[in-house]
């Protein structure tokens, strides 16, 4: 097969493959092409509504709360996720730049104001969220978010689980590849540019 093609034709397939690999290296792993799930949740002194929140694993959420009681409160939880970024809070900007790196679900939010996080739940399970201002919490300021598997089943985004370099070897492996069929892509070329 190889032998049957022109050197223009070997150098256009190796091109093709380095191509491949390296479109395979640019797309994230955890890219699951959904829309984001709009969340609404009303906290009022001193609880949440609703305070059951369905989520799926690797669907981003919108999640939008709203203050309509007189006092100060805020939304924590320690549920696995990656993705966050802050739209609105009430948070100091550093302290949300570090939310935002560390993957820390935290959000304050004054009276009457409303807060919005987007985020995507990484790991299938049941986390508490509360409010930690003073004793809000045991006061009835918490719920849980439910995160379900995906409709494949998968539970956990491969990504997920603390170690960033787990997927390093896969994307070495894929950057030489591309380097290697781009070279032999170069030397073919240069060949069939011989008289
Ligand atoms: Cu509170």
């Amino acid at each position: 097969m190889w032998q049957l093609l022109s050197q223009r034709g070997r150098a256009r397939l190796l091109l093709l493959g380095s191509a491949l690999a390296l479109g395979a290296l640019s797309s994230p792993w955890h890219t699951f092409a959904v829309d984001p799930q709009q969340v609404a949740i009303t906290a009022t002194d001193f609880s949440f509504a609703p305070s059951t929140i369905t989520l799926t694993v690797g669907q981003p959420v919108t999640l939008a709360v709203t203050n309509r009681g007189k006092v100060d409160h805020d939304l924590k939880s320690d549920i696995p996720l990656t993705a966050l970024t802050y739209q609105q809070a009430e948070n100091p900007i550093d302290e949300q730049k570090e939310n935002e790196e560390k993957g820390t679900l935290d959000v304050d939010f004054g009276p009457g104001n409303t807060a919005q996080v987007t985020f995507t739940p990484t790991k299938a399970g049941n986390y508490e969220f509360f409010c930690d201002v003073q004793n809000h919490k045991e006061l009835g300021m918490q719920g849980m978010f439910v995160v379900q598997p995906t409709a494949a089943g998968v539970t956990e985004l491969p990504n997920s689980g603390g170690d960033p370099n787990a997927l390093l070897p896969l994307w070495l492996a894929l950057a030489g590849l591309a380097l290697v069929l781009a070279g032999l892509a170069v030397r073919t070329m240069r060949a069939s540019l011989q008289p």
